[in-house]
């Protein structure tokens, strides 16, 4: 069973909140730089810098991070054949990043993408932005700015929907 949790003006509501909240977090935008998590995080990252174009007339870099490589529960040989961890496009010493991605699970991915952006320089500081936290850490990581909490059995899947990629914009819960 397939059930809209979030619309898609709910979706971009929560999308703009949270670039308000990581200005104020940041007293402002100077020297914060978005680092989007693939597929998802990555359009995620450029709504929040298009809404922080709109609020404070600034441009701000956007960087895509894939994180295939550096996570620690996929067996070698399907590694292999997976992009590798491309260098982001800016430096991100002294940058305040703003890591973001679509669904917060047991908290690998994260801490796989904490790894690849430590060997990528060293950030001022890192905090995390993601559309749906749906529960269930394995790890001591947690979001500092949140769209909706969407508590969650481990059975359920959560389906994060974009124009970007799927057409349209709104967040599902799948049951079966
Ligand atoms: P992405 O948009 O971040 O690339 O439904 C598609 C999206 O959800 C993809 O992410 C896909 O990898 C991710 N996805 C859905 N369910 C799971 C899951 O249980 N584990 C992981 N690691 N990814 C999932
Ligand atoms: P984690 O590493 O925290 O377990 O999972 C987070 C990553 O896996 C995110 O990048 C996210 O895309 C994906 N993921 C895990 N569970 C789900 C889910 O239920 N729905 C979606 N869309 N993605 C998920
Ligand atoms: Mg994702």
């Amino acid at each position: 069973m397939t059930k809209e949790i979030v619309d898609a003006s709910s979706m971009n509501r929560a999308l703009m909140r949270m670039t308000y909240e990581i200005v104020e977090h940041n007293k402002g935008p100077q020297n914060i730089v978005f680092v989007g998590i693939k597929t998802r995080g990555w359009y995620l990252a450029q709504r929040i810098a298009k809404n922080l174009k709109k609020l404070e007339k600034v441009d701000v870099p956007v960087g895509a991070l894939d994180i295939s490589d550096y996570r620690d529960d996929l067996p070698e040989s399907e590694k292999k054949n997976m992009i590798h961890g491309q260098q982001l496009k800016f430096n991100i010493t002294d940058k305040k990043v703003i890591l973001v991605d679509d669904v917060l699970f047991t908290g690998r991915t994260i801490r796989a993408a904490l790894d690849a952006l430590m060997d990528q320089g060293r950030p001022a500081s890192i905090n995390l932005a993601i559309l749906v936290d749906r529960g269930h850490r394995e790890l001591p990581i947690r979001p500092d700015f949140i769209g909706k909490n969407i508590p969650t059995s481990m059975k359920e899947k959560v389906k994060v929907n974009m124009t970007e990629t799927d057409g349209h914009d709104d967040v599902t819960l799948i049951t079966d």
